[in-house]
């Protein structure tokens, strides 16, 4: 078969699952529920009228709402938990506090972050809403006071100067606090023990200017040190972009101001050992449907995406922006340089790959043109103005979006990188494909896989390396499966990093569905503070 048949093969549901993968079920429900809205949605009443469109497992219609706050102490378990598997998955996703609008997208809904925390062979999970502004001005009012994804034309009026972030989308580890992310506002920081939230608001003591800041950070490898940008950093709609660099004990060492051809979601980024690279999508803001009460974004069909890079350490001003055809990358695996061609490996769709974003020209969402590969993105930096970038597809017959690696190696040359994707080799092509993790060895450009058991859906998978000094890949790669079949309830999978392939070590096995999940982030138990 060529690839184009392959492809045009798969059913929409393995697109979408594969292409949303983490997400997967969830947004899956949601897409389905509704077409890609072109126009106004009516603002009112809540979709889905009944209570089990909203609370059950997909396929029933409707965004999934979970809503409870959950405390399991020592989780049943198949297997054995690894001795030296010492710390915390944190976890988080969208679940929306009141039941979303009618139009509204699945990336709205407050940050609800799980905690798996690993000690001793056991494991205990705790959950809690991120408690930031949003969230308890809607308590105290009893209703939602943000009814439109990165709206604030829709907000209540009673919410004016209120921080609008959602906190849903990543979490990371940062001086001792969790951090929870939405790209269109400042960190909430929570307790690595309690989930607390300790400050809805976290600016770095002041020092962050930017108004927002990305749920793609990286780690350099060298320093430790935390590298974060925000787009429309001066406010709705503003093509500024503050790229800077915290210490590990969060001291601001360096930042710097560029500015964008045009203003598309930047929703990750890269950072190599000399340079910072952006990458601007026609997934782009859309004032006018803004106007009309409509989400941030739609897809612009037809328009370029920009490369632009800069070096580190500099004001910022050397950036150069090198135009290329209309693509889709929103997550990013690695990247490294070698001082004369910078290497971003990304998840690649020809087209728009989200089903609930518009397509601003009205047209239907295409799921095979919306599927993602990994591809090697790359540039002649040597060169004073490079004329193009390179796209190389490095696994053809992947489809997936929300790749990994081991993030001890963010801003260097890497090996290993990790991927939900169904099946690329069904034994049953008459089936749904199994859900499964790759582990991608770029050094032969081969991969190994771990199908997930039957009607099993698997989220992002994390990486926890076995201890702090284990080489590259040695470790543990966790991610939650959910059963359809049994109304969404969850198990916690744990494989051998190396040997995705053998099948699962543990796995945690829980009583209930859980929230849902966008990403989450492995915090080792040393750097975790000892409970009072
Ligand atoms: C993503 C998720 C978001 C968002 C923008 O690609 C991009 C994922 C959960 O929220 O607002
Ligand atoms: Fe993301």
């Amino acid at each position: 078969m060529t690839r184009k048949n392959r492809k045009a093969g798969v059913d929409r549901r393995q697109f979408m699952g594969g292409a949303i993968g983490a997400a997967g079920a969830t947004l899956m429900a949601a897409a389905e529920a509704q077409q890609p809205p072109a126009g106004a949605p009516p603002a009112g009443a809540p979709r889905g009228s009944d209570i089990e469109s909203r609370y059950s497992a997909p396929p029933s219609r409707g965004p999934q709402l979970f809503r409870a706050e959950l405390d399991i102490t020592d989780c049943e378990v198949e297997g054995r938990i690894p001795a030296d598997l010492d710390g915390a998955f944190y976890r988080v996703g969208p679940d929306a506090q009141y039941p979303l609008r009618a139009g509204n997208i699945p990336f709205d809904g407050e940050g609800h972050v799980s905690m798996f925390r690993f000690q001793n062979g056991h494991v205990n999970l705790k959950t809690r809403f991120v408690r930031n502004e949003r969230y308890l001005a809607q308590e105290k009012a009893g209703k939602i006071l943000f009814p439109m994804y990165r709206n604030p034309y829709m907000d209540d009026p009673s919410v004016k100067g209120l921080s609008r972030g959602t906190h849903n989308t990543h979490i990371i580890h940062h001086n001792g606090l969790l951090l929870a992310l939405k790209e269109d506002s400042p960190p909430a920081a929570m307790d690595l023990n309690t989930l607390a939230t300790v400050d809805p608001v976290y600016t770095f003591k002041g020092q962050l200017q930017s108004k927002t800041f990305t749920a793609h950070p990286k780690t350099d490898s060298r320093t430790g040190n935390l590298l974060g940008f925000g787009y429309e950093a001066k406010g709705h709609n503003t093509t500024d972009v503050n790229v800077f660099e915290y210490t590990p004990d969060g001291r601001k060492v360096w930042d710097a101001w560029v500015s964008v051809p045009y203003v598309g979601m930047l929703h990750d980024y890269q950072v190599t050992e000399n340079f910072v690279m952006l990458y601007v999508i026609p997934l782009a803001i859309d004032e006018a449907q803004i106007a009309r009460g409509g989400i941030h974004w739609s897809w612009y069909s037809g328009q370029p995406t920009y490369f632009g890079y800069f070096r580190r350490g500099g004001d910022g001003k050397d950036i150069k922006w090198i135009k290329g055809p209309e693509r889709s990358a929103t997550h990013m695996m690695g990247g490294f340089d070698d001082g004369k061609r910078l290497y971003v490996d990304v998840e690649m769709s020809l087209s728009n790959p989200f089903p609930f974003m518009p397509m601003r020209d009205g047209s239907r969402w295409d799921p095979v043109r919306g599927a993602s590969h990994i591809t090697r993105l790359s540039a002649d930096v040597s060169q004073k103005n490079p004329k193009d970038y390179q796209i190389e597809t490095l696994y053809p017959n992947h489809i997936g979006a929300l790749p990994r690696q081991d993030d001890r190696y963010n801003t260097v040359p890497y090996r290993y990188g990790f991927l939900p994707c169904p099946d690329p080799d069904p034994k049953d092509p008459a089936k749904r494909p199994a859900s499964c993790y790759a582990r991608f060895d770029l050094q032969n450009r081969s991969s190994k896989l771990f199908r997930a058991p039957e009607g099993a859906q698997l989220a992002e998978a994390c990486f926890a390396p076995k201890s702090a000094n284990a080489p590259e890949g040695v470790g543990y790669l966790m991610g939650v499966a959910s059963y359809a079949a049994q109304n969404g309830r969850c198990d916690l999978i744990i494989l051998d990093a190396e040997r995705v392939d053998e099948g699962p070590i543990a796995t945690v096995k829980l009583p209930t569905r859980i929230a849902g999940q966008i990403h989450g982030w492995w915090v080792p138990g040393a750097a975790i503070p000892k409970k009072a």
